[in-house]
């Protein structure tokens, strides 16, 4: 049986570990819900959320930051240096600390999610982006990849993450947020050009994936 990765049908948290079954070349059963599936689902879940990826023997495996390592493993995309791997992994924290400043968010009214996140963009979100970009910048200087010269996870959440906050869905974010940060923009833009990446989004690029094809 095929590893099963349980989660809502949109990119959100189970995005990162879908590209990188993809690049990997694994097959993998990508599982979708929406909230009224996801009710009956809910209880088979060690901690009461998804994404879980489900092993051939049936046990489940929560939270995206280790299904994300294992899946990266599986696809020889976590780097096997002890020191690259942390510099890989303190990106991904990075943009954690990032994604989880507008967690507030996502339950507010309209115009209040419009303000919020206005005001998030303005004040931390925009000193974690500059972050970012230096971090970024100097990676790229160092062998155009966030740890080992090559292509990892890191890369991938960059990725994700990038285009994901500027999705369509994303209520009060400009479109052209990446334009006031050039470093990520190039950035971004590279990785989805990963040939395997690039074809993912030719067939799933729609909607809240709108965002995550290469710019025009
Ligand atoms: N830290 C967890 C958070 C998981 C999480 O917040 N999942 C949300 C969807 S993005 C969920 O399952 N919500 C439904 C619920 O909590 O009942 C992870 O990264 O996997």
């Amino acid at each position: 049986m095929a590893l099963r990765l349980h989660y809502f049908a949109g990119p959100g948290r189970a995005e990162v570990s879908r590209l990188l079954f993809t690049i990997g070349g694994i097959p993998f059963e990508d599982v979708g819900y929406s909230w009224e599936t996801f009710a009956e689902f809910k209880p088979k879940t060690p901690f009461g959320q998804v994404p879980v990826l489900e092993l051939p023997d049936g046990k489940m495996l929560a939270q995206s930051g280790a299904i994300d390592r294992y899946v990266a493993k599986l696809a020889g995309l976590y780097p096997e240096d002890p020191l690259q791997a942390a510099l890989a992994d303190q990106v991904v924290f990075q943009l954690n600390d990032f994604m989880d400043l507008f967690t507030p968010t996502w339950t507010m009214e309209k115009d209040a999610k419009i303000k919020a996140r206005q005001e998030i963009l303005a004040g931390k979100g925009k000193e974690k982006l500059q972050a970012l970009a230096k971090v970024l910048e100097a990676a790229e200087a160092e062998g155009g990849y966030v740890a080992g010269g090559k292509l990892s996870f890191a890369d991938v959440a960059v990725f994700v993450n990038l285009s994901g906050i500027t999705s369509p869905i994303m209520d009060g974010i400009p479109a052209g947020l990446l334009d006031e940060y050039p470093v990520l923009k190039a950035f971004r833009n590279k990785i989805a050009k990963v040939p395997a990446i690039k074809a993912y989004y030719e067939k799933y690029g729609e909607g809240p994936r709108a965002s995550f094809q290469p710019d025009p």
